[in-house]
């Protein structure tokens, strides 16, 4: 596999025994306490994962390796005459911390190319659901279909040194990032476009290939694949994808079992699926008041109808943000330069300027300012892709990436299975009775 591979476990081995010092030295630091309404409200703020990847500031937004995605889109290597960064490139540093060269870039991409093949069972598997079934399900099921290709659960059923199991896991992970755009675009022809496939051309970046066979060879479209691949991989480890898939694989479950797990947490509205959401909500909007152009009244009239109606605004709120996602921001910038005259596209922009102050005005929602997917579907629709309930399965192809170097550290570093402590209510009540202070 090469020299990203030996680079990898070069890194790892010494922060390995940074983390062993660490541990040694410091094991008994306290970072938090847990108070009882974070342990019935979904955990927010208890700090209780390791993921290298990427870390996420409430108010800065994420930065993967300490790099934020404005630095991202600076820095990182380009397709030749684009301008947004190659996916590889953001793979190559979640990985290794380390910025990659043009040359590390097209090894990647080269190794991707040459391990794209995705076995014939898997489209049989694809082609057993009913083509009405949601793409979700189905590049669910699909990947699940490919765990007969893991070399980490083959390898572990032969017998295997615990010190061996990221070498697998990293196989097996490069193996899968490779197949998803194959699988990704057949499921999309398969369900719009009559079945009519395009075969993969190796010559191309993973992001343009992916493009070309879901049909986009539009250089426009091409660009923004790289630029929405890059901005969807990560968001540090505590969100539904990415720490299922840590949780799952925690188990020893195979890099495919594990991404699964991740994947069917993506297909939530409350995560994921919230770009699809996004944009039917739009178009609902624009149907009802009978144009693609509403005005900022028109908006905050239907943003607090949605609201009395007790459904949320799709694409605004965070669990962890409270200002304006980098990623929406990213987005815009995108729309500014290549579509600033799209009515879908200037109604997110007028979603944005009102949205946030009736969302405030409610007094209970924290982040009143939108995340990634407020803005995703529109540029997609834009350049044709305008299947809405497909958008969440790009989003799984580019999350792959963040996860599954997530995955490969947890191996590396030899991290145990996670299994933290839960309570009952009779148990929180007896405690807060034992300790309340005698009056
Ligand atoms: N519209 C309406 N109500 C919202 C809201 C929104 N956009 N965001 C939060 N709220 C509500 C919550 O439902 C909750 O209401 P209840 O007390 O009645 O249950 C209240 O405000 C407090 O919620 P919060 O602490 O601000 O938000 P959470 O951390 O619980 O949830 C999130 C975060 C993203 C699930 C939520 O903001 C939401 O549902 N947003 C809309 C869906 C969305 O865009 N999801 C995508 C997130 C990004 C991603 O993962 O892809």
């Amino acid at each position: 596999m090469g020299y990203v591979k030996d680079r990898f476990k070069e890194i790892a081995d010494i922060q390995s025994q940074e983390i062993k010092n660490l541990i040694a030295q410091h094991g008994e630091t306290k970072v938090g306490d847990v108070t009882l309404a974070q342990v019935y409200q979904g955990m927010r703020g208890i700090t209780g994962l390791v993921t290298e990847t990427s870390l996420l500031d409430s108010n800065e937004g994420i930065r993967f390796r300490g790099f934020s995605i404005p630095e991202l889109r600076d820095r990182l290597p380009k397709a030749e005459g684009g301008n947004e960064p190659l996916p590889e490139g953001l793979f190559y540093l979640m990985l290794t911390g380390q910025v990659p060269t043009q040359e590390d870039v097209e090894h990647i991409s080269a190794t991707w190319a040459r391990r794209s093949h995705v076995p014939n069972h898997v489209f049989d598997v694809i082609e057993s659901f009913p083509v009405s079934s949601h793409p979700m399900t189905q590049f669910c099921a699909a990947i699940l279909a490919l765990q007969t290709e893991s070399k980490f659960a083959k390898a572990y059923e032969e017998g295997i040194s615990k010190k061996q199991y990221w070498d697998f896991v990293y196989e097996d992970s490069m193996t899968l990032i490779a197949r998803l755009p194959r699988i990704a675009a057949y499921i999309y022809r398969r369900k719009y476009k009559n079945g009519e496939h395009i075969q993969p051309d190796g010559m191309l970046d993973w992001s343009a290939n992916f493009a070309h066979m879901l049909g986009f060879n539009d250089d426009g479209f091409k660009e923004l694949m790289r630029l929405y691949l890059t901005i969807h991989a990560d968001h540090e480890g505590g969100n539904v994808s990415a720490h299922a898939t840590h949780l799952v694989g925690s188990a020893l479950s195979d890099p495919y079992l594990s991404f699964t797990a991740g994947m069917t947490g993506l297909a939530g509205p409350l995560h994921g699926l919230a770009n699809q959401e996004v944009i039917r909500w739009i178009e609902e909007l624009q149907k009802e008041l009978g144009t693609d152009r509403p005005t900022k009244e028109q908006i905050a009239q239907y943003i607090k109808d949605t609201l009395a109606a007790g459904k949320v605004v799709p694409g605004y709120g965070h669990a962890v943000l409270r200002k304006t996602d980098p990623r929406f921001t990213a987005q815009m910038e995108f729309a500014k330069k290549h579509c600033p005259d799209d009515a879908t596209v200037q109604t997110v922009w007028n979603v944005y300027e009102v949205a946030p102050a009736i969302l405030e005005s409610t007094g209970k929602i924290k982040n009143p300012w939108p995340n990634v997917d407020a803005h995703s579907g529109s540029l997609l629709k834009h350049y044709g892709l305008v299947e809405e309930d497909f958008y969440t399965v790009l989003f799984g192809v580019s999350r792959a990436l963040g996860v599954l170097a997530s995955l490969c550290w947890d191996r590396a570093l030899g991290f145990p299975i996670e299994r933290p402590k839960s309570i009952t209510t009779e148990w929180a009540k007896q405690f807060v009775a034992k300790n309340e202070p005698v009056a």
